[in-house]
């Protein structure tokens, strides 16, 4: 690494030596963008990295909550403004019992460089909480969604920060939070996106990531003169992002092997067709069961039990052509990818945020893998989130067609970008590096226009 690189990656290091998904996203991106400052010398001298790697600001909150037995429950809160130098900060907020700073500041780093690629005016943000959706009745979600947003309320707007969704906060979450909002500030205004239809919200917003992660697979394969056409692909996770890519891709032609949540994994040889996906939906989004119970139903289907604390994961064992991450971070290990290379995969689509650990990473780049980060293969929900912004502030909505022919457009223009650039500055095909520093550069121009803050 340059010397002024490595001097960032010390920092952060040191001042966050206790934040480890924190200190792996800063060093996958800048060894991607060490490869740029001996030619760009103003990133230097202008302390871009040292700059881009602190937040401009963070908030951390109480959140007091009655549970449905009238006891008092309390849970941290926190929103993270990571950068601002494109438009009002833009991200997900997790309701997660792992949720802490360090998860928070890796998910607000990396929705910053992917709001960038998305071409839309978007800062870069996460928040969230440790709270624990999962056994709670409908008036304890409600209740804790209202205690959250009347503090987190003071820090949003609509031209300041918008939230959307992430792991464990959904329509159901995001329509709560927005109630809360309108009573106490008394504005109809877009301050979150996700919302229903009914009341402000996009149509596609809900299918985006999914749709958007088989879009921008679609464009690599393409380019290679492959398909998604009758190709076996392996989803795991069976929330928002799982559920759409799976959607997407049987529309494409695939045939759709595992799904997975928390406590294990189904391997169906048979296939996930749209009847069992719609099973699966009802079953996580309406009774919020276990994907286990899917093993019962459909006797074709292996149900192995899969807690994350095993040295692989059975998953990414199984034989296909194409992989797509959908969980959460870090759920393919070195072991994870030696089994996926085995397999002769071809393609690594990431949904989820940081699915790949910097090992597994390595491994599958050298063995050829196509690999699509999730910066920019996920980008198409907050791009729809993105829309959703635009048609608040117009008080319009547009249908589903319009912007489902914008997020192809531009989950093809985010191709077309981090292909082009990963061969300018490092080597073709390297998505990472392709998308690290398409990302950047853009960043990197307007902080540089807007002085020292
Ligand atoms: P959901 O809450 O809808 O679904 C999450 C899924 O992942 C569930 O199946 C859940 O299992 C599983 N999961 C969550 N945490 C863990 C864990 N620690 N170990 C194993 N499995 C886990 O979330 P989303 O689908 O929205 O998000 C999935 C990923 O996609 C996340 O990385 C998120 O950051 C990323 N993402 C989401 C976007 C969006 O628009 N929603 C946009 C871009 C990226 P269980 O049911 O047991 O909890
Ligand atoms: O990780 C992500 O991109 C999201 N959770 C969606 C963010 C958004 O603002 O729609």
């Amino acid at each position: 690494m340059h010397a002024a690189t490595q001097r960032v990656m010390d920092r952060v290091s040191k001042l966050d030596a206790n934040q480890p998904e924190y200190i792996q996203a800063v060093t996958s991106f800048l060894s991607s963008i060490d490869k740029l400052v001996e030619d760009m010398p103003q990133i230097l001298y202008h302390k871009v990295l040292d700059r881009m790697v602190e937040p401009e600001r963070v908030i951390m909150f109480r959140i007091p909550w009655f549970d449905d037995d009238g006891m008092i429950q309390l849970n941290r809160g926190f929103r993270v403004q990571m950068n601002s130098a494109l438009g009002p900060y833009k991200g997900g907020l997790r309701f997660h019992p792992s949720v802490n700073l360090s998860i928070l500041k890796f998910l607000a780093f990396e929705q910053t460089f992917k709001n960038s690629l998305t071409g839309l005016s978007l800062g870069g943000g996460k928040g969230g909480s440790d709270f624990d959706p999962k056994g709670k009745s409908d008036g304890e979600i409600m209740r804790f969604c209202q205690s959250f947003m009347l503090e987190l309320g003071r820090h949003i707007g609509e031209d300041t920060d918008v939230p959307a969704g992430d792991i464990g906060v959904g329509g159901r979450e995001i329509g709560y939070m927005y109630g809360q909002y309108k009573r106490i500030h008394n504005k109809s205004v877009g301050i979150l996106t996700g919302k229903s239809p009914s009341f402000g919200g996009s149509f596609i917003r809900p299918e985006a990531t999914g749709y958007g992660l088989a879009y921008l697979s679609a464009a690599i394969l393409e380019a290679k003169g492959k398909s998604l056409e009758n190709k076996s692909c392996l989803i795991s996770g069976s929330g928002n992002v799982a559920q759409f890519t799976t959607e997407k891709l049987l529309a494409m032609g695939s045939k759709v092997l595992t799904m997975s949540d928390s406590s294990g994994v189904i391997i169906d040889p048979s296939g996930i067709d749209a009847q069992k996906l719609a099973y699966i939906k009802t079953l996580k989004n309406v009774r919020r069961g276990r994907i286990a119970e899917y093993a019962q139903k459909y006797k074709e289907a292996t149900y192995i039990p899969h807690d994350g604390s095993a040295t692989s994961n059975p998953l990414w064992d199984v034989k296909a052509d194409y992989a797509f991450p959908c969980a959460t971070q870090n759920e393919i290990n070195a072991n994870d990818a030696r089994n996926l290379t085995a397999n002769k995969i071809q393609l690594v689509g990431e949904g989820a945020n940081m699915p790949t650990t910097l090992e597994a990473k390595d491994i599958l780049m050298e063995a050829g893998v196509l690999l699509a980060p999730g910066k920019a293969s996920n980008a198409g929900g907050v791009a729809v989130s993105g829309l959703e912004m635009v048609q608040n502030s117009q008080r319009l909505q547009w249908t589903p067609a319009q912007v489902d022919a914008q997020l192809l457009t531009i989950m093809k223009n985010i191709y077309a970008n981090i292909s082009s650039t990963a061969e300018k500055y490092s080597t073709k095909n390297n998505f990472i590096d392709g998308a690290n520093i398409a990302g950047f550069l853009k960043i990197s121009e307007a902080m540089i226009g807007q002085g020292y803050v």
